[in-house]
């Protein structure tokens, strides 16, 4: 930490970077990460490849750049929320030329960048980013307790992923709320103004549930054709995974989505404390948390993917 802390002080330009298929602890951390830096007087500047599909992200989704073109020679890439530089899209853009500080919370992955705030058992990133304010000897604005509330809130399920060692995270919200952020207004941020036709795809994920392994494994499942007549981003699949985890037996819950034509991702839940899915992940080239984790297969299409997540998880779930 005093080491990032020094070396936010002497560089004035800052290159900050997330996620792709970016989600409230990423945009949050972002977002929140430029504010701060910008009221201490730096440039910065925000990428993200999206997509921006969830809708407590989208507003924001102006403030972004696509790609990585910096006019400076000098500056310093800030990656946060991320366990791998491949994470961010932007491997490929010379973002490596850089100095690099990494900020994450993820518990697999790779060892990267020059300086590391690194903490798998923070509950979300924007925890990470108030320690870095905190460190600082600053406090966040309304805006920026927003914005890392924003993640906490999201990552967290609104505090439902906690357990008994989620003291921390309530912590930080308590530090947040007194700095200006409303769990009620985020809370409807991202649960209200839902379009009508995600109830459509939400009652047709819940309609395709299907259990495997005598009920231990739910599966539901998206295909391309879905796309044709309902848009992408009326997906809501976060609404979904709380129902399909509370069916009786259940262990694991898994959302099958046809991305594009040769691309199918795969995202992963449980309740169970016993069973990491991060590492279950890890084992088909994805990574994630030990409740929340994902991968993608290339070149495959939903109804292979779901006989290779039974397949899979005949193994684990013994
Ligand atoms: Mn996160």
């Amino acid at each position: 930490m005093e080491k990032i802390i020094q070396a936010i002080k002497e560089h004035s330009t800052f290159y900050i970077f997330g996620h792709v298929d970016p989600d409230g602890d990423c945009i949050g951390s972002q977002l929140a990460l430029a504010r701060f830096l910008t009221q201490l007087g730096k440039k910065t500047s925000l990428y993200s490849k999206g997509k921006f599909e969830r809708l407590e992200i989208q507003r924001f989704q102006s403030q972004f750049a696509h790609s990585f073109a910096p006019a400076d020679k000098e500056g310093i890439v800030i990656i946060v929320d991320c366990s791998t530089p491949e994470r961010t899209g932007f491997e490929n853009e010379g973002i490596d030329k850089f100095p690099t500080i990494v900020i994450d919370h993820h518990s697999a992955g790779e060892v990267f960048g020059d300086f590391r705030y690194v903490r798998p058992q923070a509950s979300a990133c924007t925890m990470l980013i108030l320690d870095l304010i905190e460190a600082m000897g600053k406090k966040p604005s309304k805006e920026v307790a927003e914005l890392l509330m924003l993640g906490l809130c999201t990552d967290t399920g609104f505090f439902k992923h906690l357990t008994e060692t989620g003291a921390p995270a309530f912590e930080a919200a308590a530090k947040l709320t007194a700095y200006g952020a409303s769990p009620n207004k985020i809370y409807f941020d991202v649960n209200g103004n839902k379009k009508a036709a995600t109830l459509k795809l939400i009652s047709q994920a819940l309609d395709r549930a299907t259990l495997y392994l005598d009920g231990r494994l739910i599966i539901t499942y998206e295909t391309l054709k879905d796309y044709e007549t309902i848009p992408r981003e009326c997906r809501d699949i976060d609404t979904v995974y709380p129902l399909l985890l509370a069916t009786e037996g259940v262990q694991v819950a898994a959302s099958v989505k046809e991305d594009d034509p040769d691309k199918v991702t795969v995202g992963l839940r449980t309740r169970c404390d016993t069973i990491d899915l991060g590492a279950a992940a890890a084992l088909l080239g994805g990574g994630g948390h030990k409740k929340a984790a994902g991968f993608k297969i290339m070149n495959s299409n939903a109804e292979a993917v779901v006989k290779l997540l039974v397949e899979h998880f005949s193994k684990i779930l013994v």
